[in-house]
């Protein structure tokens, strides 16, 4: 079931039963061992994030100190290109998107118990009439989401294994973050933790 939670915020509950979640689970394992995570840093002051990332598909996100936030065809550590983004990914685009184009990025954020992420806007991408699709694996992530501007009001949503959202229209450039991981909410990752998928086009589909 879709529920319209903001204007541009579609969330679906349960969006990959518990099948899915593991096979989804299985290959993101095969993925990390191509392209290991990273701790990305922050543009200047090098501070690293504390959530770790890897990406699948022709380009990925990465951030660090000299470079600052991009998208780039190859991983940052071992210089290979990105794995493929798997076909139960593509297919949840389709049905998601409602955008001719396929998306070019999957962003892989692992969080442990203790990582969090703060209010942001992500505006790296060229292409802003593309929605985010975003799937969340793991334990639950406490989801906060506002406006285009960072004083709008936010809400919040917790982001339980299996759970879709789709960042459309006005939604695409609202501020948003997670909160806090509530620990030992899921036995889907051996050893906790949470994994969430974002689904982006990066650059101008024609
Ligand atoms: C709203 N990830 O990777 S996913 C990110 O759960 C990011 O790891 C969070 O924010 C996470 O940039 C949130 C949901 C999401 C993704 C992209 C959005 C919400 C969004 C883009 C625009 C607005
Ligand atoms: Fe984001």
């Amino acid at each position: 079931m879709a529920m319209t939670i903001a204007d541009g915020v579609t969330y679906l509950p349960g969006y990959l039963d518990r099948a899915a979640q593991e096979a989804l689970r299985d290959t993101l394992r095969k993925i990390v061992a191509e392209a290991p995570l990273f701790a990305p840093t922050m543009p200047r002051t090098g501070k690293p994030f504390s959530v770790k990332m890897t990406n699948c598909g022709p380009l990925g996100w990465v951030s660090d100190k000299d470079g600052g936030y991009r998208y780039q065809p190859t991983h940052p550590v071992t210089g290979q290109p990105w794995p493929a983004i798997p076909d139960a990914l593509m297919a949840a685009w389709s049905d998601l998107a409602d955008f001719d184009a396929p998306p070019e990025a999957c962003l892989i954020n692992f969080y442990g118990p203790k990582a969090r992420m703060g209010l942001h806007k992500d505006s790296d991408e060229e292409e802003f009439a593309a929605p985010v699709v975003s799937m969340s694996l793991g334990d639950t992530g406490v989801f906060r989401v506002g406006g285009q501007e960072r004083k709008a009001p936010t809400r919040s949503v917790k982001l339980s294994s299996g759970d879709a959202i789709v960042l459309a229209g006005p939604a695409r450039l609202a501020y948003h973050g997670i909160d806090r991981i509530v620990p030992d909410t899921s036995t889907l990752l051996k050893g906790g933790g949470r994994i969430n998928l974002t689904l982006r086009r990066v650059t101008e589909a024609v």
